[in-house]
């Protein structure tokens, strides 16, 4: 009886054992063919019929559509979906047992469907691209979670509601693009936790308040931004004050369209990478700043129309 209960339980762990050392691609596999079924709609049949366990059991075969494993091809490390015109309601919980997953990217389809807030604990992504979709609701606090980020691109979903607090934490992020949703939230508080990031997209949301923070608020982000488009908004206050301005060394891109920007400008004369500025139709005033014009400049566009300026 003894002994036939050690054998069980030696038997039971030898099994267990043996389970656990075959089954680390089985268990993403799983997670795979759960996310799956979030696909009702594949009119190019690319993933219903390449993600298939009976001809491929191991999604790191490569002969699964769009999935890519790390070196031991034990763990998947990336889904890329782009632009197959899928479509069906995505349970983003199926995805959070990949553990190792790095990129995700399914941009261009017809999805829908919530991001889940258990989705902010796959700490391993670092590329999330669900851009061009019909994803909805909330972006989720928890969001701000996944530390390794470092492109996040949520653009041209109904995504709504205010955009939650805590993006400092994520401090790998490169490149941060919400544009074409129907987000809001202050611009200044967004301003003073958006460190290092590169390129910075809000526009045509509904994101209000002033730009014109105060140098020590805006002086992370003046760092490091390259392109900053926060048109089509609801911002008014004023422009960034000379000092503030002086800043942004880096700055190529700046779109500040179809506001309620109010003030005068001051001098750009330090920008010296400045290639795109539109102001168009704000309710700026006063004097245009003369080094805008001068031979030096590397400014390859420029729009102040609609405004109140005067002068040559
Ligand atoms: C993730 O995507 C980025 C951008 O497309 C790419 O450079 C990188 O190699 C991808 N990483 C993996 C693990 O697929
Ligand atoms: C999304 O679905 C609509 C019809 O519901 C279709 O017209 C459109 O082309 C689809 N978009 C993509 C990117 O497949
Ligand atoms: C974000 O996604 C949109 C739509 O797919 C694309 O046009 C845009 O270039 C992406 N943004 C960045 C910064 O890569
Ligand atoms: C800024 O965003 C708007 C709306 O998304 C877009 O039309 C415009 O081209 C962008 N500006 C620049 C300079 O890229
Ligand atoms: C920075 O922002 C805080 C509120 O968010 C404000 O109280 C403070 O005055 C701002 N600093 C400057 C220099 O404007
Ligand atoms: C500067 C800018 O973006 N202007 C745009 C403001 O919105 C109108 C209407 O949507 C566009 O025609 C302008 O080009």
């Amino acid at each position: 009886m003894g002994c036939f209960g050690f054998c069980a339980v030696s038997c039971f762990l030898l099994i267990l054992l043996l389970h656990c050392s075959l089954s680390t691609s089985d268990s993403d596999v799983t997670y795979l063919l759960e996310f799956k079924k979030g696909v009702l709609v594949d009119p190019l049949g690319k993933v219903l019929s390449s993600w298939d366990p009976s001809e491929a059991p191991n999604p790191c075969s490569g002969s699964w559509e769009g999935v890519l494993c790390d070196g031991n091809r034990e763990h998947v490390v990336s889904v890329a979906l782009d632009g197959l015109g899928l479509a069906g309601e995505l349970k983003f919980h199926t995805l959070t047992g990949l553990s190792m997953l790095r990129n995700l990217t399914l941009s261009g389809n017809n999805f829908t469907g919530r991001i889940e807030p258990t989705f902010g604990s796959m700490a391993s992504i670092q590329y999330l691209d669900l851009s061009d979709n019909s994803f909805y609701g909330p972006v989720p606090g928890k969001l701000n979670g996944l530390y390794s980020l470092n492109y996040l691109n949520l653009s041209m979903n109904g995504f709504s509601g205010g955009y939650p607090d805590g993006l400092n934490n994520l401090q790998q992020l490169k490149v941060f693009d919400v544009h074409g949703n129907d987000l809001w939230g202050d611009v200044g508080v967004l301003f003073q936790q958006l460190r290092n990031v590169e390129h910075i997209d809000l526009s045509s949301n509904r994101f209000f308040g002033s730009i014109n923070v105060g140098i020590s608020n805006a002086s992370s982000l003046a760092n490091t931004a390259k392109y900053l488009n926060l048109s089509h908004n609801n911002l008014n206050g004023g422009f960034f004050d000379g000092e503030t301005l002086q800043m942004f060394t880096n700055l190529e891109v700046l779109d500040l369209g179809n506001n309620s920007i109010t003030g005068q400008l001051p001098s750009f004369s330090s920008l010296p990478n400045l290639k795109i500025l539109r102001l168009g139709n704000n309710l700026l005033f006063g004097s245009m700043p003369e080094a805008l014009f001068e031979t030096g400049s590397q400014l390859q566009e420029l729009d102040l129309s609609g405004n109140g300026f005067t002068g040559n």
